[in-house]
């Protein structure tokens, strides 16, 4: 059994609610629990700015499936979800869901990054993230609280 962090972004449609739904569609995935899950964020875009604001979040699972067998249910949900990719990096999208950690597993091909490489960059992430694992080490990033303390979280917003 490993301890896996996903990341959950929205931010066409209903946000809210599909990043809701995306909870529930983690705790039915084959041969894994829904063990935490973080608040909700409002956050504004980052990286490509002219699109949407966010709803972001991060869920915590225990799973006996393989990093890529992960992967590769991962991307079904967010295809079950609507999500069309039309190649634009960055853009929005019904659902984005990253590996964002797997304890004990660091992977780098060309289809999975273990850690995922650019959580140190991103308080959308680490928000969300710090609620459920403060103490949480990243293999070459630092400790959770540690990376988010040294980011700028104005204008992120703490849904009720
Ligand atoms: N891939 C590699 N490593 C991973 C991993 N650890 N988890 C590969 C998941 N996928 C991983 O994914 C492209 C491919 O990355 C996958 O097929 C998988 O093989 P994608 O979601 O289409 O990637 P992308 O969106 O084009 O690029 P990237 O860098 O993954 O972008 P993100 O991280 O998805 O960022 N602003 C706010 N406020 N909130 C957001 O959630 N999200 C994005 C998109 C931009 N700005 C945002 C937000
Ligand atoms: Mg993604």
């Amino acid at each position: 059994m490993t301890t896996a962090y996903i990341a959950l972004g929205s931010n066409l449609g209903d946000a809210r609610g599909q990043v809701l739904a995306a909870f529930d569609a983690l705790d039915r995935l084959p041969h894994t629990r829904l063990t935490g899950r973080s608040p909700l964020y409002l956050t504004p875009p980052w990286g490509v700015l002219e699109q949407p604001s966010f709803i972001n979040a991060v869920a915590c699972l225990d799973t006996t499936l393989a990093p890529h067998a992960l992967l590769d249910a991962l991307l079904a949900t967010e295809r079950a979800a609507g999500r069309v990719r039309d190649g634009e990096r960055w853009g929005p999208r019904t659902l984005d869901l990253d590996i964002l950690h797997m304890d004990g597993t660091t992977v780098s091909d060309e289809r999975l990054a273990l850690p995922h490489p650019r959580i140190h960059e991103r308080a959308f992430v680490l928000l969300p993230l710090n609620d459920l694992a403060p103490d949480l080490l990243l293999p070459d990033q630092g400790r959770v609280s540690d990376l988010l303390a040294s980011l700028d979280v104005t204008g992120l917003e703490r849904l009720p």
